[in-house]
């Protein structure tokens, strides 16, 4: 039997790390540009929850079928948890990954406290706007210059704890053994089962 969940994105790098967890045979993953007449979602909520849950329910209703949205961001300790929900775009619009960067490095110029953690939130929404959402949480410290080429958004001023490289630096693969989406994701796989099971479909 297949299965299709529509994942509820507009960034290529989310779906790629989603694509490389969420998987099980017969489960297809479609993505949002691959459906005609779906709406735009403003993301003007207050939390990670209230726009994962947002995306995902509007997006479900919409196609008629089981959504995940994810959303997600960066919470610096020494500047008080900013960027957090408006990490996409920290430097203004459009979004500039470059310029997130530089206005992050900038603004922690000299502080010593360079404690950060990347926060995901995963929502998971049926045809009918039933929702539920899972965190994942990868704790780690904000470098003093920018490194490596992998991955996207802050991944190359990001270290996670007990490593030396960057996001950046490191393959997919080991960023996705212990990123936040990776750890969202795998609980997100869980719920999933528990929903389906709830809901009979
Ligand atoms: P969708 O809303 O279409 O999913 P988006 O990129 O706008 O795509 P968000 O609103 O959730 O997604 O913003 C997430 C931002 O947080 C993203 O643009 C990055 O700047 C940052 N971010 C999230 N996860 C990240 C990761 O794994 N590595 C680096 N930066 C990340």
């Amino acid at each position: 039997m297949t299965m299709k969940l529509l994942v509820a994105t507009r960034n290529r790098h989310k779906l790629e790390e989603i694509r490389a967890i969420f998987t099980a045979p017969g489960l297809l993953l479609e993505g949002v540009d691959g459906i005609e007449g779906l709406p735009e979602v403003e993301e003007d909520g207050l939390t990670f929850e209230d726009n994962a849950k947002k995306k995902a329910v509007t997006l479900a209703r919409a196609a008629k079928r089981w959504a995940l949205a994810d959303d997600s961001g960066l919470e610096v300790d020494a500047l008080g948890g900013e960027p957090g929900v408006y990490s996409a775009r920290y430097a203004g619009e459009p979004v500039d990954y470059e310029a997130n960067n530089k206005k992050l490095l900038k603004n922690m110029a000299g502080l010593l406290n360079r404690k950060a953690r990347f926060r995901c939130v995963i929502a998971l929404s049926d045809a009918d706007g039933r929702a539920e959402v899972v965190e994942g949480v990868c704790e780690g410290k904000i470098t003093e210059s920018s490194r490596g080429d992998n991955g996207f958004g802050y991944d190359p001023v990001f270290i996670p704890d007990g490593y030396s490289m960057t996001f950046a630096e490191m393959p997919a693969e080991m960023k996705n053994g212990i990123s936040h989406r990776a750890l969202a994701l795998h609980a997100a796989w869980k719920k999933w089962g528990e929903l389906l099971a709830r809901y009979h479909c």
